[in-house]
């Protein structure tokens, strides 16, 4: 496919600052194509013959990233398959760039992204949602010995990519501690300043 009539958007933020839920609705309003890059690892680690899923499932467990390949063709894959399926080109790719590299790489050889959608959150928020999750989620990363590791990923790997951005001026930062509905009328307003 052609970068130049694709357009992505990157939304970050840490663990459990609501990217997730914040996506949703703006697929609902927007008709954006929601890409996780962690839903995407975790179906790769769960794939019958993946021969990346013992990797996976260790980094996840972690909270550590998975090599930048796998997630960057993973991601690649499903773009392609939505523009063939669906000739929706207009993507929200959730909880990815989380690296320096990976950043680079994609904007490389994929297309640059319009913006950054950067979802901001103290850790003790944080902890609470996820711990709460946690309870019902089955989600492998969704304890305490695996938050505090993420946490520590997104302070010390993931946050230079945000403030890479934030010195290209590429970023929009909301704030994500009110409720689900508050943080997305602000997400709103703030879209709507720098996209019209
Ligand atoms: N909730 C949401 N918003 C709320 C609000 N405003 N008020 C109160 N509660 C709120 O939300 C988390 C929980 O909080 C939910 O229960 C929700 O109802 C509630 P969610 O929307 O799921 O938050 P999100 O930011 O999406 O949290 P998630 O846990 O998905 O974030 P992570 O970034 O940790 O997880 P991800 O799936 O992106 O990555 C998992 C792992 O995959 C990484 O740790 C890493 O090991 C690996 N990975 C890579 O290696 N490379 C990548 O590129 C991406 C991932
Ligand atoms: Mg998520």
């Amino acid at each position: 496919f052609s970068p130049t009539d694709v357009t992505v958007l990157f939304v970050l933020g840490g663990p459990g600052a609501g990217k997730g839920t914040q996506c949703a609705r703006l697929v609902r309003d927007y008709h954006f194509t929601h890409l996780s890059a962690g839903d995407l690892l975790r179906a790769e680690q769960d794939r019958p013959g993946s021969q990346y899923g013992q990797l996976i499932r260790d980094c996840i467990k972690d909270g550590a990233i998975v090599p930048m390949e796998v997630t960057v063709a993973l991601l690649e894959n499903a773009m392609r398959e939505t523009i063939t399926t669906s000739k929706n080109k207009k993507f929200l790719i959730d909880g990815f760039p989380r690296k320096m590299d990976q950043a680079l790489k994609f904007e490389e050889v994929v297309c640059p992204a319009k913006l950054v959608l950067f979802y901001d959150c103290p850790e003790a928020e944080m902890e609470k949602r996820l711990l709460e999750r946690g309870k019902t989620s089955g989600r492998a990363d969704d304890n305490a010995d695996s938050i505090r590791k993420r946490f520590r990923t997104f302070v010390e790997t993931s946050m230079p990519v945000v403030d890479h951005y934030e010195s290209e001026d590429r970023v929009v930062k909301v704030d994500a501690t009110s409720t689900p509905d508050g943080v997305y009328a602000d997400t709103q307003t703030k879209l709507k300043k720098v996209l019209g």
